[in-house]
């Protein structure tokens, strides 16, 4: 779905820094890579010099064109990966450190509909598309995404309704306008429908494939539910995974931020990475809805290093525990900003009279501590010697 869900960081942005707008705009990334899955957004044609084919593009083509776009409205223009396995890598103009918390902030245009949202519950629902994000270093120093992946494990990544080695092979149809037929690892097959307000000539990346393009990865369980609105008419909400996707959570949320500590090799084991230099992110739904919403595809608008808080007069010990939303409703989410992926380290929140009221384990990668039983008041979270307090509204 295409829609700015929040022009905030654009506006921002041109205000505080009007050199953002000009040709040199010192964005932290560039795109080096686009590989799609076929979709109703990915309009090829735009992409197109004249008496050009869409055969004939080059990935070096493309991405000159997306860069510079997304120069023209920084953080804000929408680039669309297609249906399920699509992807975009960008370079890093500079190494990213890995520090502690978080990290970098992948942009994209999900929303939360405020009728599915009363607070930040497990699942908000509105228009989440999301997609994994993965993490390479350009160790051998040749500038080019030729090294090692890692996948950013997310909160759905050992979920059983995940499937960990996903195979989809996309058909070029028979008539060039036509939906694009599909067949999956698992002998599923379907179509990317066309819809009538995209009525570019093809939804399949001609360039990258004459016949069929066969795309692998993890996949999401399909994260759209069809609700009755209170006029009786239905429609369909995709709901946000908790936590490590892009175009997942609104980009103000502290759910878009990922941590390079998240990085897991291809056996699911925590990578420790010191820095990393390129991005990738890939749709990782297969869904396609009808009511004219279409195939649920990642967009992606930009990734850039999150600003360090200063560490001044903090408790360093305390700043290691990160708790979000605070003051919360319904429950928050806590993980460390430093330490093992892996095991963790245990953690209880306890009420002002000192009583226990939840075990957890707490490590890098965020856990949601569902508090709609407890009473309003303070709580405080104790890991160790360290503790923070969490205010229930
Ligand atoms: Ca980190
Ligand atoms: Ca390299
Ligand atoms: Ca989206």
């Amino acid at each position: 779905m295409k829609r700015i869900g929040s022009s905030v960081f654009f506006v921002f942005a041109g205000m505080l820094c009007p050199g953002f707008l000009s040709a040199q705009s010192g964005l932290p990334f560039e795109i080096v890579e686009y590989r799609p899955a076929p979709g109703q957004f990915v309009d090829y044609t735009s992409f197109l010099q004249e008496d050009q084919r869409v055969e004939d593009l080059d990935n070096a083509q493309i991405c000159a064109y997306l860069n510079a776009q997304c120069e023209n409205l920084p953080f804000s223009y929408l680039i669309s990966l297609g249906g399920f396995g699509g992807s975009i890598t960008v370079r890093l103009k500079e190494s990213l450190r890995n520090e502690e918390g978080a990290d970098f902030k992948v942009y994209g245009n999900a929303f939360y509909d405020p009728a599915y949202t009363p607070a930040l519950t497990e699942q908000p629902g509105g228009s989440a598309e999301p997609g994994i994000v993965w993490v390479s270093r350009d160790e051998n120093g040749n500038g080019l995404p030729d090294d090692p992946w890692y996948e950013l494990a997310g909160s759905m990544t050992d979920d059983t309704a995940t499937v960990a080695d996903y195979t989809i092979t996309y058909y070029v149809p028979d008539s060039i306008g036509g939906d694009i037929p599909w067949r999956d690892s698992r002998g599923d097959t379907g179509r990317i429908a066309r819809m009538d307000v995209h009525p570019q000539e093809s939804y399949f990346p001609l360039w990258l494939a004459s016949d069929s393009l066969v795309l692998s990865g993890r996949l999401l369980p399909a994260n759209a539910r069809l609700v009755t609105k209170p006029s009786g008419a239905t429609q369909w909400v995709l709901f946000s995974y908790g936590w490590g996707y892009a175009d997942n959570h609104p980009n103000n949320s502290e759910l878009s931020d990922m941590d390079i500590s998240w990085a897991v090799d291809a056996e699911g084991n925590p990578v420790e990475l010191e820095s990393i230099d390129f991005v990738r992110v890939v749709t990782a739904v297969n869904q396609q809805l009808d009511k004219g919403v279409g195939e649920t595809s990642t967009e992606f608008a930009g990734v850039e290093p999150l600003a360090r808080p200063s560490t001044g007069n903090e408790d360093a010990a305390v700043s290691r525990i990160r708790v979000w939303p605070n003051p919360c409703r319904d429950g928050f989410w806590c993980s460390l900003a430093s330490g093992d992926a892996g095991a963790g380290q245990e953690a209880g929140l306890y009420d002002l009279s000192g009583r226990r009221v939840a075990n957890l384990r707490l490590s890098v990668r965020p856990s949601y501590i569902d508090m709609e039983n407890l009473p309003a008041g303070l709580y405080l979270l104790r890991v160790g010697r360290s503790h923070v307090k969490v205010l229930k509204k």
